[in-house]
This record gives C-alpha cells, structure tokens and sequence, in this order.
C-alpha cells in the first residue's frame, strides 16, 4: 500500500512545484516550453497578484477559465499556492452555467484565459469576483501587465492538509451541476494512488492528452501527476484525434490520457504517424468498449490502462496495467481503495451479481452544500452511481450507469454491452444505447448510431445492425429501434448523456 502519509501543515501547490529539477522543462505549450524554475516564478508572481494586487485572503475562491495552456495550468497552482481555493471551469460552459458555479462557490475573483472573455462578461457574477476579473493569454492582457511588477519569489501560504483548496464542479451525466470540495492532501493522495501503482510515471516521461485541466481527469493526469515526479507535461488546446497522433509524434510523449471514443477514432489513422515514444495509453472519462481497447492494441501495440474515476473522488480508483489487465474489466481497487458490490438494501454482493458500486479510500465525496451528499455516500463508501459485477478474482467489470441499466421483458440489459457490439460493425463510428419505454416489454433497447463518414444511413442498415447483435449477443439484447444520429449528445468531459437521448 502506499504510504500517503503527510504532514499536518500541507500546500500541495507548492509540495508539488518543489519536485522538479529547475531546468528540466516542467510545460510545453504552443507559445513554447517553461523549466520548472520558470514555472515557480510565474506561479510566484501570479500568487503576488492574487495576494498582494487583489487583496484576496486564505480560504478567498478564485474562478478559473482557460484551455489547456501553460499558463491556464500556472493560474491554477498559484491560487493554491497563495492560499486561495481553485474553482476551475470547462471552457465550453456559457454564461448560465457559468454563473451557477460562481455563485454556489461564491467566488471573490476570477482569472480568465481572453480568448473566452465574451462569455464571462456576459455572466451574472458576485460584485467582488467582477471588480476582480484579470485576463490572462491575450496580446495585451491585465494578469501578465499586473505579474510584470512582481517579485519572483513567494512563501506559500501556511495552509493545514485538511485545508480545501479547490472546489471542482460536475455536471456529470444528468446535467445538474454540483461542486465537490478536496483538500490539499487529496491532491497529494491522488499523485501518489494511481500513478505510482498503476502508471509508474517516472521524470523522463512526457504527458499529454484532451481531457481538460478543469476536469479532474485532466488536472491529475496533465499536471499534477508530471509535477509529482518532476516529469514534462504537454498542454495544447482545441486536439482533435489527429491533432493529438501529430502532437505525440511532435513532442515524443510517452504517456498519453484520453477517453474511449478518441483512441477509437485515432486507431483508424495511426498508421500516418510516428507513434514509437508512446509507452502508455490512460483510457477514463467513460466506459472503455473491448472493442476500442482491441482496436488500439492491433493498430499500437499498446495495452491500454484503463480506469473509472469520478469528480467525488477526485480521480481513478479502479485500474491495471501490463500483466493485470483482464480484457472486459476495469481492472482491481487501485492501491489504497477497497471497493464492493451493494445490493438495492446495501447489501455486498458476492461473485458475478451486477449491483451498485461503492469505493472507500483516502478520497471521498465532499459536495459543497448539496443535498445529494446523502445519496452518495453510506456509511463512509462512496455510491458512484455505476453498476459492476466483481469476478472471483476481484477483477471489476462495468456494466452500466446504475440508472442506465435497460430492463426489458424481464431481462436486465447493460446498454455498454449492445453498444460494444455495435462498435464492432464497419457502419459504425459511435452509438448510445437506452431503454426506451415500451407498452408490452416495459422497455425496449433503442441504439442511436453516428455512422462513419460516408455511410448512408438506411432500414436496410438498421436490420443489418439488428442482425449483428443478434448474432453475438443474447437475442433479447439486440435493439428493437435503431435511430441514425449525426451527432450524440456529450458533457464536456466527452460523457454520453444518455438522459438525453431517452427524451430525443
Ligand atoms: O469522471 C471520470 O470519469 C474521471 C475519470 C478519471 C479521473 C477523474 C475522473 C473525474
């Protein structure tokens, strides 16, 4: 097990900057690369910033909005660094969403990325947090104009390990967004879970991927996992599949962390690319199909690391690697966590049952005034909202979204596992599959299909997708309505909102 032991005095901003030799490069960005001592004194000037120029006070929240860029990544550690609590947000979000966050955070100032200045004017924020707004990434900009007068030194802020120091908000599928608070020594806790049982990053690594940083996904796997280890990380904005083969290509990454349905599309075009850095592929964010991880092993090599994370819990807590992986599952508690199988009563479940989910570890779920903080957590485990059975061997295999799971004629059915299958059909390039209520059966499965480029979409089509689930899988499974979709509808964070789809 891992140690993760701390002490009680704890600013995991500036634990995490320490970690890197001063002229290895910690970042790489479009606008080019920054050492580790290059990155301490940014984030020192911005901390001066915040304290100093802004008044802001320990405990004061600061709203953060950027894509992934060196400098996006530098706001972040500086406001924990100070003192402050980070309350990233998505870029995409537009101004409703976006004041919901500041005002259930009740935000004292925002550091916002120029590029997505028009939406944050045209959003309802506290008074305080608007007199406080600095741009940052633009040609003339208010927080690099500010940082200018700087010193490049700065004491971090004496702050306590159970101390909160960022607040990161999840919408997650269901689109009700709600704000999970961790401490500085959870994000110590996570760098050193995952990555050092599962990943083994090491400091010649390079890391790159999508996920955003305001996604905890991101934040841990693009920034704070390299930091942990005085590693490289790459932060680039707007990556399209191919633009992230290129940029692997570019950067000679090593590790890279991205969701299904991208290592999906980049199998396809891998052969254009030099992939030979590549040591480690990191699938979350969603469900892995077997078929995608199959796919990227024929046309890489890789075997992928797959792993279910959550905003609660600030990231990935089941997983394997190398020799660990059983093809269908997710893998085994990531070192440090337990999980279980609970019954509709809370009951654990033995082998081969599907029940609820629930993890136990150093993370846990901490919403910020919310009711639902009693639906998730039961006597200390966390209730993830995934269905998963658990084999013999303690291996964890997904089945569903709790409240995904389609039940039809009596028989339960797992969504994930018709739309495994219909991945596997050349037609198809992505799909989400729902029970649809149903007079007779209660619900019938209804599959909605983005077809690959080209394709026409048919009836002939849809009883061919028909008769290919039904050759291999259980009859009862196979989708009694077949809808072509142009696009599915997703969160930010690249989750299938199948809530979504029940009301298309
Ligand atoms: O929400 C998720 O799926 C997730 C996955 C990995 C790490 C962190 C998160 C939130």
């Amino acid at each position: 097990l891992p140690e993760l032991q701390y002490p009680p005095r704890l600013n995991c901003a500036a634990e995490l900057l320490v970690g890197g030799v001063p002229a290895h490069v910690a970042l790489r960005g479009a606008g080019g690369d920054w050492t580790y001592g290059q990155l301490q004194q940014q984030v020192n000037r911005i901390a001066h910033v915040l304290r100093g120029q802004l008044k802001l006070e320990t405990g004061n929240r600061v709203l953060l909005r950027g894509a992934n860029t060196p400098m996006m990544a530098a706001c972040v550690l500086a406001v924990i660094k100070a003192g402050l609590i980070a309350v990233p947000t998505m870029p995409l979000l537009r101004a409703r969403e976006l004041g919901a966050i500041a005002n259930k955070a009740q935000v004292n100032a925002v550091l916002c990325a120029d590029n997505l200045r028009a939406e944050l004017e045209a959003t309802a924020l506290p008074d305080a947090a608007r007199a406080n707004t600095l741009w940052f990434g633009g040609e003339s900009t208010s927080l690099e104009a500010a940082m200018k007068a700087q010193p490049s030194q700065f004491d971090a802020v004496d702050t306590a390990a159970d101390d909160v120091c960022l607040i990161s908000f999840t919408s997650g599928t269901t689109g009700i967004p709600k704000g999970t608070m961790h401490f500085h020594r959870d994000v110590m806790v996570i760098c050193d879970c995952f990555p050092r049982s599962i990943l083994k990053s090491e400091r010649s690594d390079v890391f790159i991927g999508t996920p955003p940083l305001a996604f905890t996904f991101g934040l841990g796997g693009l920034l704070l996992f390299p930091l942990r280890v005085g590693a490289t990380a790459v932060l680039l904005e707007k990556l399209t599949p191919e633009s992230l083969l290129k940029a692997i290509e570019t950067y000679r990454a090593t590790i890279c962390f991205t969701a299904p349905t991208s290592y999906r599309q980049m199998a396809g075009m891998v052969g254009q690319f030099d992939l030979s850095s590549l040591k480690k592929s990191v699938s979350a964010g969603e469900a892995l199909p077997l078929a995608t991880r199959e796919s990227w092993r024929q046309a890489t090599g890789l075997v992928m690391i797959d792993g279910i994370g959550a905003t609660e819990l600030l990231h990935i807590f089941i997983s394997a690697a190398d020799g660990q992986v059983r093809p269908g599952a997710t893998g085994k508690p990531v070192p440090g966590y337990q999980a279980c199988i609970l019954d509709l009563e809370g009951r654990p479940v033995g082998p081969g049952v599907i029940g609820r989910l629930a993890v136990k570890g150093p993370t846990g779920c901490r919403y910020l005034d919310d009711e639902r903080q009693r639906d998730y957590v039961l006597n200390g485990w966390n209730l993830t909202g995934d269905a998963y059975e658990m084999d013999a061997d303690g291996f964890f295999y997904y089945r569903s979204r709790t409240d995904d799971m389609i039940i039809s004629a009596g028989y339960n059915i797992a969504g994930p596992e018709v739309e495994d299958v219909l991945l596997r059909h050349p037609a198809v390039a992505e799909c989400g599959v729902i029970g649809k209520a149903d007079e007779e059966r209660g619900q019938i499965v209804e599959a909605h299909v983005v077809l690959r480029a080209g394709v026409e979409a048919s009836v002939e089509l849809a009883v061919q997708l028909q008769e290919f689930v039904k050759q291999q899988i259980a009859p009862y499974k196979y989708p009694r309505s077949v809808k072509f979709l142009n696009v599915l509808p997703r969160t930010e964070t690249g989750k299938l909102q199948r809530f979504k789809l029940r009301t298309e």
